[in-house]
């Protein structure tokens, strides 16, 4: 693939300041990066100019350059000699020979099944996870599929999927104008926010209470997002649902309801909701029978309210249902699809389009059954489907940036089938405790040579906006991780590339064409522009897109786009942070504030580097809708169908010790541990425990804990911000023995040694993590 900069000139830049959006979470903030004249990151700043972040910067952006170029990545393929268990550097051409030698093989004597593929978080984050996996999902032809939403967030799609006939069509707290935001189970001022793209958080919920809304956080632990709401309340873990349905029946027994939008199945959830009365859901959650009837009247009363629940009530043995009740009682006060309640955002970019509605359990998994959702089974049940003997069993492994050893549920038991594999392809940046099970690992080049674009993250984004990042370094020997996975989708179908064919560029021009006669716009290939055929599929999808100029329906606001023209010119007002000044609708111009005429391309957002705002959102239904109905389904049998489960448990007596995770500002999941700058303090793998816990149990300083999977010692923090009869521990540690020489340092250990994978959350078959039955004793 061509190398393509930000600068103008083709001569070796010297030292210069470059934007471009940070990769590491849902955030999407601006970057500005300077670069010295070896294209070593010298200093990193918030990007002032870009409309949407407006120089908002958290500790892992600042430290992007240490993690760019950290030591311990890998900087060429590795092969492993299984005899001896050691690595060796290979080419590439190598690394691909043996793939290409074994993984046909094994499909051809076990059938296709019998590979698996894992896809990992960051690749919700790179332009390479985007528009190169689905060819490699393609040339796999397996159903052995498995990510990391079945351990985060695949029970909100399966609730979107059914509800508006879409699992992509997510519903996000309209931030910026909501006069009143219920917020369950998420710590934006750690997380940053999630499900909800919303640079600065912080900043938003300062800014809403500032304005004189309310904001309330349920949470088990007194969160820092909890400690600047107007109000916390503790919850008893995996309870929402319970909580959720208590509001709905309150707001029906009060006649609070005020539905705007037309829905089908008013009547069945008002029943479903008739057993959860606010004094039955008060003994089962933990809050007052009051507050459950105020919440309920306060959202009702607020002139706009948005409930948002994330990952503490996703990864949860009722999330799907909890994720159903969020948008129903976003429904039943009137604020689904309405400025200052909950919206759909709409991305610039043309995406999947759906014909047929969403449907669930098109098939089911060999071993236990669980019914696939979104073409994926459960990475619950992953190591079920490798341990387990019999026709179809996964004897091979493709991973694309994932670390399930520490990741998903029940981690040991995962360690173990990944060993026992016959064959094992990692595509990952580091050798570490998933990888180091591989044959081959094939590493993506540095974070900076490769583009940015979020096509998924900006579908779920609080404001309208696009921004596009060329690659700020030359690839030199490098391969980009899309030709790495070009690669990969011809060696696994056992394919030879051919000398005159760059297999990039032939799936690009494949996909290109199809797009094209699908518009009825064949005869304008040569239109498109770009550096490469990676950056001309985008340049068509951005054609063809919402605002796009080839797009006949476009949408256009009087007055053009704000965008900001590579930072130069007069600049947006400011604050006395420098933050630019926002009107009265929470429109802030970054940079020139400069209006853009006509329709989307990626030339235009070259020409504006800083990203470009595309308003706040807008009123999306109908026309989003993919039901059968073309109305919101309101109640689908797959949901009502589970209510009895959640009534069942209702009797059931809760165990007097359960776990929830909790994330860490200066970490990422499993990944961030080998950056030194962010190993400091309170960036440590604790268990949370309140004092009067550690006293009834007689601990002192660590603690045995146990739970149905496994064992751990674990250093005790005890603190007061944590309900009673709840621990927390973080996620992503557990790394002894590790090849990342500062990780190793700061081991920590992997809390999904405790976590159960023979417990999902029925529809979705999401891993549940929170709510975890233990049993503590004095190490
Ligand atoms: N107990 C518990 N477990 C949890 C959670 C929890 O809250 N509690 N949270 C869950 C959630 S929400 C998630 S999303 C999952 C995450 O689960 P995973 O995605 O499996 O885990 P990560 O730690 O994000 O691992 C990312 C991997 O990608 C590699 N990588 C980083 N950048 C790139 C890149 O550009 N290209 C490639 N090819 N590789 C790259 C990293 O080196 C790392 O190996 O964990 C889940 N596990
Ligand atoms: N710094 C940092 N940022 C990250 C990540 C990271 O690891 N570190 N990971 C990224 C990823 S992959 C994701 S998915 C997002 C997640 O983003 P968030 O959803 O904001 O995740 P958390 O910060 O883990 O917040 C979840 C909260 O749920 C609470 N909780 C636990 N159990 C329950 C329960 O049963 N009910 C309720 N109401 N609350 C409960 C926990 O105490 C915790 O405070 O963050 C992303 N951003
Ligand atoms: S909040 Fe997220 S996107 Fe923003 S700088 Fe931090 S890690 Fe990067
Ligand atoms: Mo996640």
């Amino acid at each position: 693939m061509t190398h393509v900069t930000n600068t103008a000139d083709d001569a070796v830049p010297a030292a210069r300041t470059l934007p471009r959006t940070c990769p590491l979470c849902e955030a999407v903030c601006g970057l500005e990066l300077t670069l010295d004249a070896a294209d070593h990151v010298t200093a990193v700043r918030g990007d002032q100019a870009d409309p949407f972040s407006r120089g908002f910067l958290c500790p892992k952006g600042a430290t992007l350059g240490h993690l760019d170029e950290d030591p311990d990545r890998l900087t060429a393929p590795m092969i492993r000699d299984r005899a001896t268990d050691t690595w060796r550097e290979a080419s590439w051409d190598e690394a691909f020979g043996v793939i290409r030698e074994r993984l046909p093989q094994l499909t051809a004597a076990y059938g296709n099944q019998s590979v698996g593929l894992y896809l990992g978080n960051p690749n919700a984050h790179t332009v390479a996870g985007a528009l190169y996996v689905p060819i490699l999902i393609r040339a796999l032809a397996t159903r052995s599929l498995f990510s990391a939403s079945t351990a985060d967030q695949m029970p909100k799609q399966v609730s979107s999927g059914l509800l508006f006939g879409d699992p992509l069509t997510v519903a996000v707290p309209d931030l910026d104008r909501t006069d009143y935001l219920l917020m369950l189970g998420a710590n934006p001022l750690e997380s940053n926010g999630s499900l909800c793209t919303a640079p600065d958080f912080p900043g938003r919920l300062k800014a809403l209470k500032k304005r004189g809304g309310r904001f309330v956080v349920v949470d088990p632990r007194r969160t820092r997002t909890a400690k600047l709401a107007s109000e916390h309340l503790f919850i008893r873990p995996g309870s929402d649902a319970y909580l959720l349905f208590g509001i709905v029946n309150t707001l029906f027994a009060e006649n609070l309801t005020s539905v705007r939008i037309e829905v089908q199945g008013l009547e069945e959830v008002r029943e479903a909701a008739a057993p959860f009365t606010a004094a039955v859901v008060a003994e089962r959650t933990g809050v007052p029978v009051e507050t459950v009837l105020r919440l309920a009247r306060e959202l009702a009363a607020a002139p706009t309210a948005a409930v948002y629940a994330r990952i503490g009530t996703c990864t949860a043995e009722f999330g799907t249902l909890t994720q159903w009740l969020v948008d129903v009682v976003n429904v039943l006060t009137g604020n689904l699809d309405s400025p200052g309640g909950a919206m759909f955002a709409t991305g610039a970019t043309l995406g999947i389009v759906r014909t047929r509605p969403f449907r669930l359990g098109r098939w089911t998994s060999r071993v236990r059954e669980l019914p696939e959702a979104m073409g994926e089974f459960p990475v619950a049940t992953l190591a079920d489907e490798i341990l387990t003997e019999g026709e179809g069993r996964i004897r091979a492994m493709v991973t694309v940036a994932g670390n399930p050893v520490l990741s998903a549920p029940s981690g040991t038991r995962l360690d173990t089938a990944f060993a026992g594999l016959d064959f094992m392809v990692s595509v990952d940046r580091y050798l570490n405790e998933t990888t180091r099970h591989a044959d081959v690992i094939l590493p993506p080049p540095r974070i900076l040579q490769s583009p940015h674009y979020d096509f998924a993250l900006l579908q779920f984004a609080v404001r309208n906006y696009a921004r596009y990042s060329r690659p700020l370094v030359p690839l030199g020997g490098a391969l980009a991780e899309s030709e790495i996975l070009a690669r990969l989708a011809l060696a696994v179908s056992g394919q030879e590339p051919q000398d005159d064919v760059d297999p990039l560029t032939a799936v690009d021009e494949f996909i290109i064409a199809g797009m094209l006669h699908k518009a009825g716009l064949s005869d304008r290939r040569a239109e498109l522009i770009g550096a490469n055929t990676t950056e001309q599929r985008i340049d068509l999808m951005l054609r063809l897109g919402a605002y796009g100029e080839w797009n006949p329906d476009r949408i256009t606001p009087a007055d053009g786009w704000v965008g900001s023209t590579g930072g130069s010119g007069p600049r947006a007002r400011r604050d006395d942070e420098g933050k630019p000044l926002a009107d009265d609708a929470g429109n802030t111009a970054g940079g020139d504030g400069d209006r853009l005429p006509g329709g989307l391309n990626l030339q235009v957002l070259l020409d504006n580097p800083h990203g470009i705002d595309l308003g706040a959102l807008r009123p999306s239904l109908p026309g989003i809708l993919r039901t059968a109905s073309k109305t919101v389904e309101l109640a689908p049998q797959a949901l009502l169908d589970d209510v009895a489960r959640l009534r069942e448990r209702l009797a059931a007596a809760g165990p007097e010790m359960v776990l929830v995770g909790r994330r860490q500002l200066r970490s990422n999941n499993s990944w961030l541990h080998n950056v030194g700058p962010l190993m400091g303090g309170s960036n440590r793998c604790t268990l949370h425990i309140h004092p009067e816990d550690v006293a009834r149990l007689g601990l002192d300083g660590h603690a045995v804990v146990k739970s149905a999977a496994g064992t751990l010692t674990v250093d005790l923090e005890p603190t007061d911000d944590i309900m009673p009869g709840v621990v927390s521990l973080p996620h992503g540690w557990g790394h002894s023995g590790s090849e990342q020489t500062v990780a190793r340092t700061h081991a920590g250990v992997n809390a999904n040694v405790l976590t159960d994978d023979s417990l999902v959350d029925a529809p979705s078959g999401n891993a549940v993590f929170n709510g975890v039955p233990v049993t503590l004793t004095p190490a």
